[in-house]
């Protein structure tokens, strides 16, 4: 069962309501720049025990008519409820299922490219009477296209958003310190998929999900990434044990503090998604902080938009030099703001320990650079924005390392208490892979 104190999420202020909740307005919080929300409907959140799950559409379309239309080169299909969607000839062409251009068992086009005309014209256009449409091409070639598999392809700008929802689950809400962190039991999520898809639904849209009763062992992290598919391996090994060691390797691997920081801005290509797990905890300090960065970059942005500018447009360098998978000697150049081509916040990269002393700018963005440093890190570092707690042994945190930056308090360690916690990466492809496969096999049971 969820635990209690994810029915407790979100701000005591706002509505908890039953079943289908705010978790599930679409006009939630979608990523940053992209016409953000209010932070008031972001907080919205929610038991993610009784959410739907996300919708793959059931319902079956009918076709009422088809026409070519030779001008515009495309069909206009007429739906049953009166609306109509247009489809180009050349991508009909491009994308018949038959099994001359389809590879079923790949679910891949085998049609080359060389072998399409790219100006094709259509020589007859009908609705069958299973309800399909059949195009006869110039070359007595035919494609049979199911109502269900246009109607979801539909060009227009509403369709096209609801599938790249459905595709890519964007959907995000924004926190701070009122968070009431997402809780999943680690055994139901290891063994029921509806646990396991509601874990990474909410770890997709929060960022964050903390998981209680796994073992107080070694173990767990590469079980989950298992459960997932596989980890990502990097220099620090398959999974890695955090404590403090003799001569460290890593500022990690020692009992001083941790700034609020996000993992491995050093590789080129981040980790996406983290997982760490308390075995032992310190005798005495070796807090957790949490803080959500899409939405101190979206407040660094309204309140100080030349920092902004400076943190999305200037690289700093970093830099992991050691040995202990193998010796690694790594360097990169990261945005502490990354943004997407359509502008919209993509990535958090800001490690203060691995930031490079090569600062590879002009040396009048040496001053400026450090002013938006310090007024992100201030916004980051706000008590508004943190969420702390202390994790216990058999408890797990789950997190966006492109979105959250984390952070430990300094600690002592006692012979009987000597912190200890195991970690892993992995990357955002394998668990969206997972939780697109989840949603279907969890629907399909409902
Ligand atoms: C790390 C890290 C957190 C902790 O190893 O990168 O952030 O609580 N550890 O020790
Ligand atoms: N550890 C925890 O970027 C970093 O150096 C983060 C990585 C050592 C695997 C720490
Ligand atoms: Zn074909
Ligand atoms: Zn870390």
């Amino acid at each position: 069962m969820w635990m209690n104190a994810f029915s407790r999420i979100a701000l005591p202020a706002l509505q908890r309501s039953t079943a289908t909740m705010a978790f599930w307005t679409p006009r939630a919080c979608r990523r940053p720049g992209e016409a953000a929300g209010p932070l008031r409907s972001c907080l919205q959140s929610m038991q993610i025990r009784e959410q739907q799950t996300a919708s793959l559409p059931l319902s079956q379309h009918s076709v009422r008519h088809v026409q070519s239309l030779h001008e515009e080169r495309m069909i206009a299909v007429e739906w049953e409820d009166g609306s109509s969607s247009l489809y180009p000839f050349t991508w009909l062409r491009d994308n018949c299922q038959c099994p001359l251009c389809f590879l079923d068992s790949a679910q891949a086009r085998k049609l080359l490219m060389a072998d399409t005309d790219v100006n094709i014209g259509v020589d007859a256009v009908e609705v069958t009477k299973d309800n399909k449409v059949s195009i006869l091409w110039p070359d007595q070639h035919s494609s049979v296209f199911h109502p269900d598999w246009l109607k979801k392809r539909c060009f227009s700008p509403a369709a096209r958003q609801t599938m790249r929802e459905e595709l890519f689950l964007k959907e995000c809400y924004y926190w701070d310190s009122k968070l009431h962190i997402p809780t999943a039991n680690y055994e139901e999520v290891i063994h029921d998929d509806k646990a396991a898809l509601d874990w990474l639904l909410a770890l997709r849209r929060f960022g964050l999900v903390h998981l209680k009763g796994a073992p107080k062992e070694s173990g767990p992290v590469d079980r989950l990434s298992k459960r997932i598919g596989y980890h990502r391996l990097t220099y620090y090994g398959h999974t890695w044990e955090v404590s403090d060691k003799y001569m460290a390797n890593n500022l990690a691997y020692t009992s001083e503090k941790l700034s609020v920081h996000t993992d491995y801005p050093a590789l080129q290509h981040t980790p996406g998604v983290q997982f760490l797990h308390c075995i032992k905890q310190a005798a005495e300090g070796g807090e957790t902080d949490m803080v959500d960065g899409f939405h101190a970059a979206m407040q660094l942005q309204r309140e100080d938009p030349e920092a902004f500018k400076t943190l999305t447009t200037l690289r700093a360098d970093f830099t992991d030099r050691g040995t202990d998978y193998c010796d690694f000697m790594l360097q990169s150049k990261k945005r502490i703001i990354e943004l997407n081509s359509e502008g919209q916040i993509k990535m958090i990269n800001f490690n203060n320990a691995t930031r490079d002393s090569v600062l590879d700018v002009p040396l009048q963005q040496v001053q400026p650079f450090y002013r938006a440093y310090r007024a992100f890190m201030d916004i980051l570092n706000r008590p508004e924005n943190m969420v702390t707690f202390r994790m216990e042994p058999g408890e797990m945190v789950t997190f966006d390392n492109w979105r959250l930056l984390h952070g430990r308090r300094r600690y002592t360690n006692k012979p009987d208490a000597m912190r200890h916690l195991e970690g892993a990466y992995l990357d955002w492809d394998e668990v969206t892979s997972r939780l697109r496969i989840l949603r279907c096999s969890v629907q399909q049971k409902a």
